[in-house]
């Protein structure tokens, strides 16, 4: 992403080790050229600068905001009871549970806040990315058309290769 662009969307995580899972998030937006910003912001280490991530998010110019966390994975729900910008939910696998406690405590939302919550772990952040591009591209014609190339190009190979033995 040109560094000078205004981030459109803001992808925010609960710990430096949530990255691995969150760059797959990162690489698709990247991908689809979408500006965009990452940083660790934590809803048990770091809550006031959550609180000031989030109250900020709109003001800033954010359309969407990836969140993903693991564990007590309380970050996504908080940012979305701070903001009205569409929050989308990473659950993070996490060591002990699998992510099972990650998923739970992200997709289980009281009525009324909202929170998209993807698929634990890789498959999850990278349809957060995707996902992502999609909502921008709703205004955004050249996202929208990235999208539409790169799915395109996805069916192009699946059937280029249908014999899995092939290598
Ligand atoms: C959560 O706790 C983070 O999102 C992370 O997935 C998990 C573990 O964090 P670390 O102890 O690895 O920093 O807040």
């Amino acid at each position: 992403m040109p560094v000078s662009e205004q981030p459109l969307v803001g992808v925010i995580m609960g710990s430096k080790s949530d990255w691995p899972t969150m760059q797959h998030a990162v690489d698709m937006l990247t991908q689809f050229n979408v500006p965009h910003e990452v940083k660790v912001v934590s809803a048990h280490r770091t809550p006031d600068l959550m609180f000031e991530y989030a109250q900020t998010a709109e003001a800033r110019g954010l359309q969407v905001i990836i969140a993903g966390a693991g564990g007590a994975a309380h970050l996504p729900g908080m940012v979305a009871a701070k903001t009205l910008i569409p929050v989308l939910g990473v659950p993070v696998k996490s060591r002990a549970l699998n992510g099972q406690d990650s998923l739970l405590s992200i997709v289980q939302m009281p009525g009324g806040i909202p929170v998209g919550t993807l698929a634990i772990g890789d498959a999850g952040a990278k349809n957060a990315g995707i996902l992502a591009a999609q909502i921008v591209g709703n205004h955004n014609p050249a996202v929208r058309d990235a999208v539409r190339a790169w799915r395109q190009a996805q069916t192009d190979d699946v059937l280029a290769n249908p014999d899995p033995s092939v290598a």
